[in-house]
């Protein structure tokens, strides 16, 4: 979906929602967001500005096969549905297929495993339109957003190395006010830094692949809770969830809209 107010070629956040199935509190932020924003659009100024400033590229459920099967037949189903002939077993990690240091750690090679990064990066129909809208539209794409859960944490890169990326600090800053942001509604309390030291080292992700590109504000959420019910986020928590994770990225957005 294409946030815009007429007129094209401003600059531009991305956002994606669901790119594992199983997080279901993800789809639902993407689908709260493009509600607030264009029902917020001339009576709440952040918004107003936001929009007046930048388009939002909202995609709503990346692994979308994958989402239908944790409706249908496991609610515990992470990766995509892709077959390969040799194998019985279904599926890569969208994740883990991102060309970021492809394969090399926290991914597996095995198709069985539910970190499995691929036969090769972007062999995944999802990972690769997403990399070839990025790529295409990286002159316009400032901020690069991914919406996951759980664990409460807002990361950045990298994940695929130790090493930190050249705009740490900045990207901590901006991690730091938007959790502060979030919190401030219901004092629900996240952790900053980036990927390989604040959750697991991981290659292959969205956020390292798109802050290599050039996108420098390159966050991944981890929504709520923190273990309790993990995935499994009962109802009544989504929409809380939703109103503080809004004051999260609209911080973000504010900050890169002025930068
Ligand atoms: N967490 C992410 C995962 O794909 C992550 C953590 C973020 C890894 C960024 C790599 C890059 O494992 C969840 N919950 O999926
Ligand atoms: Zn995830």
């Amino acid at each position: 979906m294409h946030i815009k107010k007429t007129g094209s070629g401003k600059n531009a956040i991305f956002m994606d929602c669901g790119i594992h199935a199983r997080e279901w509190i993800s789809p639902a932020f993407c689908q709260w967001f493009v509600k607030e924003a264009v029902s917020t659009y001339g009576s709440d100024p952040q918004m107003t500005s936001l929009l007046d400033q930048m388009d939002v590229y909202v995609l709503p459920v990346i692994n979308i096969d994958g989402y239908q099967y944790t409706h249908t037949s496991n609610r515990m189903w992470r990766k995509t549905r892709s077959r390969k002939s040799g194998t019985s077993c279904i599926g890569a990690d969208p994740n883990r297929n991102f060309n970021a240091g492809w394969c090399t750690l926290g991914a597996s090679s095995n198709p069985c495993s539910d970190t499995f990064c691929g036969y090769s990066p972007e062999s995944e129909i999802e990972v690769k339109n997403v990399a070839d809208f990025i790529r295409k539209n990286k002159g316009i794409i400032k901020a690069y957003l991914t919406i996951h859960s759980y664990s409460q944490l807002l990361l950045f890169p990298y994940s695929y190395t130790y090493e930190l990326a050249a705009d740490h600090s900045e990207l901590m800053k901006v991690a730091e006010g938007a959790s502060s942001a979030l919190r401030s509604l219901y004092g629900t309390r996240y952790t900053s830094g980036p990927g390989a030291t604040t959750i697991y080292p991981a290659a292959g992700g969205s956020d390292d692949w798109a802050y290599d590109l050039g996108v420098k504000y390159s966050y991944t959420f981890e929504l709520r809770d923190t273990g309790r019910y993990g995935f499994l986020l009962p109802e009544s928590q989504i929409q809380p969830t939703c109103e503080e994770t809004m004051l999260a990225v609209k911080y973000i957005a504010a900050y890169v809209q002025k930068n």
